[in-house]
């Protein structure tokens, strides 16, 4: 006759999921991530879930230096295993500009439509195509161990603002071998192909090993 446990064990997936707090406070990240992680062991947990969403100073001179600042930093509050990414925009015109103060562009509390509009202004001195790249460096740290990922969306920064989806960047960023921008992708379509998907898509393969 079949036990107890036999019997809960084929009717019901015992799964104990594994917290991870997504250092960001970038809501458009976030949300990214999460469906990343979604149907694994692992439960994001938000620094909005945490009710504290500390300023970090990201003083690295490198996308890799600065998730780690991110995650260390979110590490040593809450002394649970960490997630973070640092991510920005490469522009070759601009000799790998704004890179890692691609959230800051246009300047401090700067708005992302004020970054997009530094951003063909500045452009519009140099022909087209203004070929371009997004980065993201992913990171975890548990206190110990540190896993690192990395991953590179190619395309072109085009003249006008296309799209509502995303952030960022994304009105103005057509990947290669598309016509539209990012901000015209879906979200599920945009997690297939951006930077932030191959960099954590990897991480969780690390993580899962
Ligand atoms: P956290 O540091 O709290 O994670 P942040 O927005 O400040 O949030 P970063 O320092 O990594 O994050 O800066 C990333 C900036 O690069 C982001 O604010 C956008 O301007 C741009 N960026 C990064 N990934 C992008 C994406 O997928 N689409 C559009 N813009 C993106």
């Amino acid at each position: 006759m079949m036990d107890l446990f036999q019997w809960f064990g084929k009717n019901f997936k015992l799964k104990t999921m594994k917290k991870l707090i997504f250092a960001t406070g970038n809501k458009g990240k976030l949300k990214e991530v999460k469906k990343i992680f979604e149907n694994t062991d692992y439960k994001i947990i938000s620094l909005y879930d945490l009710g504290d969403v500390p300023e970090i100073i990201e003083d690295g001179n490198t996308y890799e230096a600065n998730s780690l600042i991110k995650a260390k930093a979110i590490y040593n509050i809450h002394k649970l295993p960490v997630i973070a990414d640092d991510s920005g925009l490469s522009v070759e015109q601009l000799n790998g500009v704004p890179g890692v103060y691609s959230a800051r562009y246009a300047g401090e509390n700067c708005t992302y439509d004020d970054n997009n509009q530094k951003l063909i202004k500045e452009l519009a001195k140099f022909d087209e195509p203004h070929n371009a790249k997004f980065v993201c460096s992913a990171v975890f740290f548990d206190g110990e161990n540190i896993k690192k990922a990395f991953g590179e969306l190619h395309g072109e920064i085009i003249s006008e603002f296309k799209g509502t989806h995303g952030f960022g960047y994304d009105p103005v960023f057509v990947p290669k071998d598309s016509d539209r921008t990012l901000a015209e992708f879906s979200s599920e379509e945009k997690n297939k192909i951006s930077h932030r998907a191959i960099a954590f898509n990897t991480l969780k393969k690390l993580l899962e090993n």
